[in-house]
């Protein structure tokens, strides 16, 4: 009996390590990402309209010298916040993934004049033109 049941937990603890090797880690490079380029003057981000497949990292760059943020609009009109980076410093960045397909309107809460919109498509449909 003892002996089975550590058989059991071997048997089980194998089994564990297949399902990590097969999917726990589907992949090992990052995936293809985006990346947006904040800027002091218009259009502000760049590209200002963003599509995307779901998945895809984005990742806003700040080469300005001042401080600004990646704002989801339903942040500040009270509605579903999906994303808010809070200050992002003069070289740093806000990287974002997982977002649910959707569109997302997003503003500079520092400079509300700085405006731009991130499509998230389904990946399998996203291919269709
Ligand atoms: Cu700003």
């Amino acid at each position: 009996m003892n002996n089975r049941h550590r058989i059991l937990t071997e048997i089980v603890l194998i089994l564990l390590m297949v399902a990590m090797c097969l999917g726990a880690f589907p992949t090992i490079a990052a995936p293809p990402g985006l990346r947006i380029t904040i800027g002091t003057f218009s259009p502000h981000f760049s590209p200002k309209l963003a599509e995307i497949k779901t998945g895809t990292t984005i990742t806003w760059e700040n080469p300005t010298a001042i401080l600004h943020s990646i704002t989801h609009d339903g942040c500040t009109t009270g509605q579903r916040c999906a994303f808010d980076s809070g200050p992002i410093g003069s070289n740093q960045t806000f990287s974002i993934h997982d977002l649910p397909p959707g569109s997302y309107p997003y503003h500079c809460s520092f400079h509300p004049i700085m405006r731009g919109i991130l499509v998230v498509l389904k990946s399998d449909i996203a291919s269709e033109t």
